[in-house]
């Protein structure tokens, strides 16, 4: 059986919109997965360090017959396939951050992966792109994505063409 997936993209180094479309093409070729949905590509400043390059962030969907660490092992070689350097900086920049947001209704809690995506709730370049996909979402716990987004402000994001 196969459940729906939304990720968030994120790059800020490296031309991140090629970033970005690299690892669509990429999410294709996942086995037993379909890139189902792709949101509008937004950009907005740095949450975490300010001496960083705004990011470029989408919100993809995916119906996918793997188990989520399958999944999360797939996508942490696309990330490194594009070069990403894992650093101890927090939240520093990247040329590429694939999170697994929500994995069908399922909550999980392990040291590699949690889901939903902690912060998740409360940031803008995550809800609005995943509401471009999926405006009557609800999350897990029962919460309509409309209320997330009724108190996270647009504010600072820029929505490309
Ligand atoms: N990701 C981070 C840290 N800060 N800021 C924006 N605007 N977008 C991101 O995707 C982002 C960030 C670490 O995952
Ligand atoms: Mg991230
Ligand atoms: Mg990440």
């Amino acid at each position: 059986m196969s459940e729906r997936v939304y990720l968030g993209l994120g790059s800020n180094l490296a031309e991140p919109r090629r970033q970005l479309q690299d690892a669509l093409d990429a999410l294709r070729a996942i086995p037993l997965t379909h890139l189902a949905g792709v949101s509008p590509f937004y950009i907005s400043d740095p949450l975490g360090p300010a001496d960083q390059p705004r990011y470029v962030n989408a919100v993809a969907a995916l119906d996918t017959e793997l188990e989520p660490l399958a999944l999360l092992d797939a996508l942490q070689a696309i990330e490194l396939e594009q070069g990403r350097v894992r650093k101890d900086e927090r939240w520093g920049p990247r040329t590429l951050d694939l999170d697994i947001l929500l994995f069908g209704e399922r909550l999980i809690d392990e040291p590699r992966l949690r889901v939903p995506h902690y912060h998740m709730h409360a940031r803008a370049f995550v809800l609005y792109p995943l509401a471009d996909l999926a405006p009557r979402l609800r999350l897990p716990d029962g919460r309509r994505l409309s209320e997330l987004l009724a108190e996270c402000p647009f504010s600072g994001l820029e929505k490309l063409s």
